[in-house]
């Protein structure tokens, strides 16, 4: 089967704020930004030689998706980082038995912070990035930055949380293939859409997968959901940039809760237990002292408040969100 049955990402101007908004974010559609980061300082000072040279001796993690998929990021095995950039820039084809390692996403505003400097994060044709409100503790970096060559890539995945995704070349050229959650089912996981015989399949299934490539200033957009396969043409550096709007934080606060609430259940649970076993003691004793000092009783009230508050708040949003949407 020829290319003729993929599509071509469509691609706007970066600066089109308007258009981004109205006809790409809103409908959640994939598209290429045309100069989204084409006036970045990154463009003009980041290259294999300053990574080498300003950062060799930092520990960055790798990845090897088609052996470990996607691991916890500190789960991941670190090397150094002029070590992974000779091995990127030689280019070598990689022997049978190792898989390559792939430098994915490297959360670097810890260690280099005044990289931020070289790029906006803003994103001008976003609106606000609710991401940055959240509180420290469960804060999700925003940025993280990719350096790939030929024989690394990114297989088919989606991005976690629901979270806009957007992908800027500062150097060389990626290739992506990109699938809409609504075809979730010709899909999964670790596919090579690059795979004439994997795409032919997701075709024949009756889903559409559209392709697009950015080369220095060029950026993708991955709205929430998408499947994408990304793969590098060459010695490439890459930032991705996490974004989440008005429009897209419910769904993302809910994902949040996911983290939390489990936690919180597992507490809960150990309380009832030592109730339990205070109860069926065979002596009853008075509350400890402490019970006293500690404001037991005041603290469980406004507990049953916070539970009782948050309840009606979610279903008066669930009820407006019938009626807006006339579902039920
Ligand atoms: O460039 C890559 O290898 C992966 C990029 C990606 O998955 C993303 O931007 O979400
Ligand atoms: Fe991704």
């Amino acid at each position: 089967m020829s290319n003729k049955n993929i599509n071509l990402l469509e691609s706007i101007d970066a600066g089109d704020a308007m258009l981004f908004q109205e006809k790409y974010l809103m409908n959640e559609k994939p598209v290429i930004l045309k100069g989204m980061g084409k006036d970045w300082p990154a463009i003009r000072r980041w290259s294999a030689d300053f990574f080498r040279n300003n950062y060799g001796h930092i520990k960055v993690p790798v990845c090897y998706y088609k052996t470990k998929q996607q691991e916890a990021y500190k789960n991941q095995i670190k090397m150094r980082l002029n070590e992974y950039i000779n091995l990127a820039e030689k280019n070598a084809p990689p022997d049978d038995y190792a898989e390559p390692p792939y430098l994915g996403g490297w959360i670097y505003h810890k260690e280099a912070p005044e990289l931020l400097d070289d790029i906006d994060m803003t994103l001008p044709c976003f609106p606000e990035n609710w991401l940055y409100k959240l509180p420290i503790s469960i804060s999700i970096p925003p940025t993280n930055l990719i350096i790939g060559y030929q024989y690394v890539s990114s297989p088919l995945h989606t991005d976690s949380f629901f979270v806009n995704s957007v992908l800027t070349m500062i150097a060389g050229v990626k290739k992506a293939r990109m699938v809409s959650p609504s075809h979730t089912f010709a899909v999964s996981n670790g596919l090579d859409l690059f795979n004439p015989n994997v795409a032919k399949n997701v075709l024949e299934q009756g889903a559409e997968i559209f392709e697009g490539t950015i080369s220095a200033g060029d950026a993708f957009y991955i709205p929430p959901g998408w499947w994408h396969n990304v793969i590098n043409i060459g010695f490439t550096i890459a930032v991705q940039n996490l974004h989440v709007d008005t429009h897209r934080f419910p769904l993302f606060e809910q994902q949040m809760r996911g983290f939390v609430l489990p936690i919180l259940s597992k507490i809960e649970d150990l309380g009832v237990e030592a109730r339990k076993e205070i109860s069926s003691a065979e002596q009853t004793l008075s509350p400890p002292p402490s019970h006293k000092t500690g404001d037991f009783i005041k603290h469980e009230k406004n507990y049953i408040m916070l539970l009782k508050k948050s309840t009606e708040k979610s279903e008066s949003f669930l009820d407006n969100y019938y009626e807006q949407n006339s579902i039920k």
